[in-house]
């Protein structure tokens, strides 16, 4: 009879999780004004699922169901745009990521679960929060600065060797729940931060650095559980029956222009009115709180190796840019430098396309941070947000060079 119980309640968790069977994952390439217009066009009617949005130059990588495909297929074709295929069937790959055998890398702890050779739900990630706190009292500070719609607790870790007056660094991951990487790298860093901080002291003792590794755990837990490839928040504020805003649309500074939706089944839906989505309020005057002290804000996502500097809610650079650029060239510099893996570093609004209510504008133009970039950690086009999880320690190995980077020249500044 337990047997029984056992194999019907796996069976419901089974059923419930979405399955991808011959979706497709392609890389459009528009070439024209008007075949670019086509494409964000297709991207604002929430139909198809972008994996990347139609940049000003470049491609876009677009995921379809096989019917929804085939239509889509013949729409290039007709419109004389090229595509080449990127995954041809997502169940597949992600079938064949989780066959991968998970080899022991990195670091490990008595303490608590969290490793860097497999991605982890949002518990696992907490309980590494709280060890570290107690642990390392001394350098960390853990604050709960809010809970998401669904209840879970977004986490701030203030790391810091104490002092008055350094220059504070906010780091938030996790915004978009498919980016698993991203959660990944940024608590390495702060493993690294803490219990290596005697290897590099200085990365600590010249900054306060602020992190908070997830800010959309319940998009990121319905990502593990549900749909894997899950982008939103999951709360319930529209009428047509879809779930959830992007959060990364959602911040009040040029809100709901360009590269968004307000249609509530998009990728890219802004939400009914700014700052919507509670985890974003929260994160918000998280920020708000210590704005006068930091200088530099970086945003974790993923896919696709770029630096992005503001402006992104259209092609316009602020005026102070070089010295963003400048920055961010030398982190990416000391990144690439680990294992050559290349960054594009330039304006949001040009080398990916406008995509208005992002936390790095907000972060700039509102809360007066000088020095605010999204890092899109890997990788550029073979697995997307499927990067298999032998990819985190060197993806969070790299990644460490850039954080050390910031570190350096903004105490030097
Ligand atoms: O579109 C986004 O929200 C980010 N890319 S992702 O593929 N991870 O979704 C980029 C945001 C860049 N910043 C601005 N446009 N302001
Ligand atoms: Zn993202």
């Amino acid at each position: 009879m337990k047997v029984l119980v056992v194999a019907l309640l796996c069976l419901v968790v089974t059923s419930a999780t979405v399955k991808f069977n011959w979706y497709e994952v392609i890389r459009v390439y528009p070439k024209t004004s008007v075949q670019l217009n086509f494409i964000r066009h297709l991207e604002h009617s929430g139909k198809y699922d972008f994996w990347k949005t139609a940049a000003t130059k470049g491609f876009a990588d677009i995921m379809a169901s096989k019917e929804n495909m085939i239509s889509l297929k013949s729409m290039l074709r007709v419109t004389g745009i090229r595509y080449s295929i990127f995954i041809s069937d997502v169940q597949g790959k992600i079938d064949q990521i989780n066959a991968i055998p998970r080899k022991e890398a990195g670091p490990k702890s008595s303490r608590y679960a969290l490793t860097w050779d497999n991605y982890y739900q949002y518990e696992t990630i907490r309980e590494f929060c709280y060890a570290l706190a107690q642990d390392y009292p001394d350098l960390v500070t853990l604050e709960v600065v809010g809970t998401s719609l669904e209840g879970r607790e977004l986490v701030l870790l203030k790391i810091s060797s104490g002092g008055e007056g350094k220059p504070g660094i906010f780091v938030d991951g996790g915004i978009h729940a498919r980016e698993w990487i991203s959660p990944a790298t940024v608590t390495y860093m702060m493993r690294e931060m803490v219990e290596n901080y005697a290897a590099h002291p200085e990365v600590v003792d010249n900054v306060d650095w602020y992190f908070m590794p997830l800010i959309n755990p319940d998009g990121y837990e319905f990502s593990h559980t549900d749909n894997r490839m899950w982008r939103k928040t999951r709360s319930t504020t529209s009428i047509a029956g879809c779930y959830g805003a992007d959060p990364n649309r959602n911040w009040d500074f040029h809100w709901a222009e360009g590269g968004t939706s307000s249609y509530p089944c998009s990728e890219i839906y802004t939400g009914p009115v700014p700052f919507s989505e509670i985890e974003m309020a929260n994160v918000r005057d998280a920020i708000l709180a210590r704005a006068s002290q930091l200088r530099i804000y970086l945003t974790v996502h993923s896919y696709g190796q770029m630096l992005l500097i503001p402006w992104g809610y259209d092609a316009v650079y602020p005026e102070d840019y070089p010295e963003l650029e400048e920055l961010g060239l030398a982190a990416t510099d000391a990144l690439t430098a680990v294992y050559n893996t290349k960054y594009d570093v330039g304006c949001s609004g040009v080398i990916y396309g406008p995509a208005a209510g992002a936390s790095d504008d907000w972060n700039k133009g509102v809360a007066g941070i000088k020095y605010s970039y999204t890092l899109e950690l890997p990788d550029n086009g073979r697995y997307g947000f499927l990067l298999p999880a032998t990819e985190i320690m060197p993806v969070a190995v790299e990644t460490w060079e850039f954080f050390r980077v910031l570190a350096e020249r903004i105490s030097a500044n």
